[in-house]
């Protein structure tokens, strides 16, 4: 499809209606946010009005099913991929609107946590750029992620009412609506069938989201269900005098959808959150069947047309629903019903980590979803058979393969068993999912499992959020890369080029003092923009390791105490941004230390602005897209084998930050790329973190033998940043040493300095450095999600079978 042409005359009328309908005299009478409004509403009338885009080649449609998409500002965003920026910026500016300050307006939709939901946003994305056909499934929260302030440097939590009712982008589609039926219990029939019998009824409805491709006309709709009432007033129990009652069903519907839950890489098991889980899923599988049978195709050839995509285990419940439905509804045999639902899903791992495994209990299930329960344990029975004929004899063994076991039910389990194809998220780790994960099942069926390293859209990533750099780009390699990033490596011939390095270098620059500028209206604190900017944003996790970070502040604060001439010591500026989820204490407590430490820091007249400290408080989309640009050194430094992949560390290479990192997930993969000149690796690797964990790992040894560690530490727990509480740190200081360190802190800690100190000896030399970050950008062009899609649709939807 070719790109669709802004059409002023149109944009002006949908404009002027827009603010005609608020009952004003004249555009100007708006306020910035209803002019922001009215922008948005009028570009998404202009995007009704298109044509839906026929492929070019019969392929299934994907429908990816997430709990969260972090899609971040939407209407910046949709001017840059329909190519109408200015054209909108020189309308407006005939109403006297300047477009950047209106884009302002803007609330981050924060409907996801952290890298999984950001992943599903740049996917819907790439989609639409590579036209590949697909529909995004979600649910609209109305509140999303919390707000983030921090109070004497603890976090506080505030409700994100992020406006979803006057959402301009939204589009209701109540010709979709589904009716989802939850609870009671089963009755055999005579005829040997089951009927569900379920207590109550929601109705889910569609709000759609437009996202557009890449300059190419098409728009692919991220459909968030929501939950009401399906019989919005009980009126016997209202005459009844039962007034309460008469709510209740409202009540409950409203309460499904209103809130997404704030943990990322750990699972809760909370009753609503599975009632959430099937509602959008059930929501998903009714749409994708209406839409098949409403193409005359027989419910056979179903997974010839279309394929399900689960992101992570979150949406599994989709698997049992489609068989139900199949069962139930139309009838089909087991075996028919099987056939289709197992040539139809593929699964998606995103973690390793037992607590975030989701396991749901047996009746508790039972209890929501009897008729599902019972499909599961089916599944269950079937697929004894298959282990025992294979492993007879072994219980060991069925106990760890089994979907239902010990009360639980193993939502990873269902989805290798059920789907067709299982992938993990980098080189990496989807060789753990192979080894340390899933053995068993990769002997049974080894060519269920790929790996698709994870990616970004470089349409936000780069062009949008660092337009200084894009258009240097644009400029020296004279053609299109946005939606062809292995086009940078045009750029390594410049790494060597002066006057090319010395345009690199005051773009960074000049997005240092951006960021400078925002730090200081958003917490008061003055930072020196030419010092090196050292960024960790990511969500505040012990595997990360954001207290690695602190203990290495701890450290250069020490240097500097002790000799405050110090003339080669290298200014730094440490960042970051992160929530933690509101029941993680010790996630909470390592906030609470970064923060104290960065007050003592930050007030030491010793100090200076060669070192400064700063927690951003609300880290989200808007303000990892002024981070990003701005960064000099990327903080990549989980313990290796639990980061996945990450996608931050990606963004950060290709805006040109030098990562410092271990070998972990896409770090793996970016240190090939770059080359090892231009990374900073370190640390324990998988093997061995392994090896010493297996050896019996000593922390207080570590400790023993590392004066200046040992010092840091003492430094924290004696009250020296607490204003004398012996006790402010005691969570994060008792898990590095009493609770045996999990996460290898203190192992990683010498390694971890002595990479500082190469980077320092880098930063010396600005050439050096610049040219080491130029070829950053240069190769990272396969972290494209593009890219990512690709891969997708070769290994897995479009897989010849
Ligand atoms: O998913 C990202 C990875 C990252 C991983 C993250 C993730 C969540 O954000 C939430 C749950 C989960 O199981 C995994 O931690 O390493 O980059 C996208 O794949």
């Amino acid at each position: 499809m070719p790109q669709q042409k802004f059409n002023k005359a149109r944009f002006n009328a949908a404009f002027t209606r827009q603010w005609q309908q608020l009952s004003l005299r004249s555009a100007q009478q708006m306020t910035p946010h209803q002019a922001w409004q009215a922008v948005s509403a009028a570009l998404a009338e202009l995007l009704d009005a298109q044509p839906a885009p026929r492929p070019a080649v019969q392929q299934r449609h994907v429908n990816y099913l997430s709990m969260e998409f972090l899609i971040g500002r939407l209407t910046g965003n949709n001017l840059l991929n329909l190519g109408w920026y200015n054209d909108v910026k020189a309308a407006l500016a005939e109403h006297e609107f300047d477009l950047t300050e209106l884009l302002e307006q803007e609330v981050d939709p924060a409907l996801g946590n952290g890298g999984l939901g950001r992943l599903a946003a740049c996917y819907m994305d790439s989609m639409a750029t590579v036209g590949q056909s697909a529909t995004g499934h979600g649910l609209n929260y109305q509140y999303g992620l919390f707000r983030q302030s921090f109070d004497d440097g603890q976090q506080i939590e505030a409700p994100d009412d992020w406006q979803r009712e006057r959402y301009p982008w939204f589009r209701h589609n109540a010709a979709l609506d589904v009716e989802v039926a939850m609870g009671g219990r089963v009755e055999k029939q005579e005829n040997g069938g089951v009927r569900w019998l379920p207590d109550f009824t929601l109705r889910g409805e569609a709000w759609d989201l437009p996202v557009t491709g890449y300059r190419n006309g098409v728009t692919l709709p991220l459909r968030l269900w929501q939950a009401v009432s399906a019989h919005p007033f009980n009126l016997t129990a209202f005459n009844d005098g039962n007034f309460l009652q008469a709510e209740q069903p409202g009540i409950e519907a409203a309460k499904l959808t209103k809130v997404l839950y704030p943990n990322d890489n750990h699972q809760a098991g909370k009753r609503l959150r599975l009632m959430q889980q099937y509602f959008q899923c059930a929501c998903a599988v009714a749409d994708i069947l209406r839409r098949h049978h409403l193409a005359g195709r027989s419910i056979h050839s179903l997974p010839d047309f279309e394929v399900i995509q689960l992101n992570d285990t979150h949406p599994t419940i989709a698997i049992p629903e489609m068989l139900r439905v199949l069962l139930d509804e139309h009838q089909l045999s087991w075996d028919e019903a099987w056939q289709i639902t197992s040539r139809l899903f593929a699964y998606t791992n995103h973690t390793l980590m037992p607590e975030a495994l989701e396991r749901w209990d047996e009746k508790l299930m039972r209890s929501l979803l009897p008729r599902h329960m019972l499909i599961i344990k089916e599944i269950n029975q079937r697929l004894k058979k298959q282990v025992k004929q294979r492993w007879p004899d072994d219980k060991a063994m069925w106990h760890k393969l089994a979907v239902v076991a010990d009360g639980q039910v193993r939502m990873a389990n269902l989805c290798v068993v059920s789907g067709f194809a299982v992938n993990g998220v980098a080189a990496l780790h989807s060789s753990l999912v192979v080894s340390d994960l899933f053995p068993e099942y990769h002997q049974l069926w080894p060519q269920k499992f790929h790996n698709v390293t994870n990616g970004i859209t470089p349409r936000r990533w780069l062009k949008q959020c660092n337009p200084a750099l894009a258009g240097l780009i644009d400029e020296t390699l004279k053609t299109e890369w946005a939606n062809n990033l292995e086009a940078l490596s045009g750029l390594e011939a410049y790494a060597d080029d002066q006057a090319f390095r010395q345009r690199y270098r005051s773009i960074k620059q000049q997005n240092k003092a951006q960021l400078t500028e925002y730090i200081a209206r958003h917490t008061g604190i003055i930072v020196n923009p030419a010092a090196l900017f050292d960024v960790q944003i990511k969500r505040l996790h012990e595997y990360k390791r954001q207290h690695l970070s602190l203990l290495h502040i701890l450290y250069c604060y020490q240097k500097l105490c002790h000799n405050p001439e110090d003339v080669t010591f290298t200014p730094r500026v440490f960042l970051f941004g992160a929530k933690a989820a509101p029941g993680y204490y010790l996630a909470k407590n390592i906030i609470y230390a970064i923060n104290k430490v960065a007050e003592v820091v930050n007030n030491d007249p010793r100090v200076g602005d060669r070192l400064k400290v700063v927690f951003i408080p609300d880290y989200r989309i808007t303000v990892a897209e002024l981070m990003i640009p701005a960064a000099d050194l990327s903080e990549q430094i989980s313990t290796a084998g639990y980061e996945a992949s990450g996608t931050g560390n990606m963004k950060l290479a290709l805006n040109g930050a030098l990562t410092i990192g271990t070998l972990d997930g896409a770090n793996v993969e970016i240190a090939e790329q770059v080359g090892e000149e231009n990374i900073f690796i370190f640390g324990h690797t998988v093997d061995e973190v392994k090896a010493l964990k297996a050896k019996g790992y000593n922390p207080k040894k570590v400790r023993k033998q590392n004066k200046p560690l040992d010092d840091l530490l003492k430094s924290l727990d004696k009250g020296k940043f607490s204003n004398g509480d012996k006790h402010a740190f005691d969570l994060m200081l008792e898990s590095l040493t009493k609770h045996g360190d999990p996460w290898l802190v203190l192992a990683d800690f010498q390694a971890y300095i002595e990479a500082q100190q190469r980077v320092e000896a880098l930063w010396r030399d600005p050439e050096g450095w610049t040219r080491a970050a130029i070829l950053n950008t240069a190769r990272t062009g396969m972290f494209s999600s593009d890219r990512s899609i690709r891969d997708y649709q070769q290994r897995i939807w479009q897989a010849p079978r």
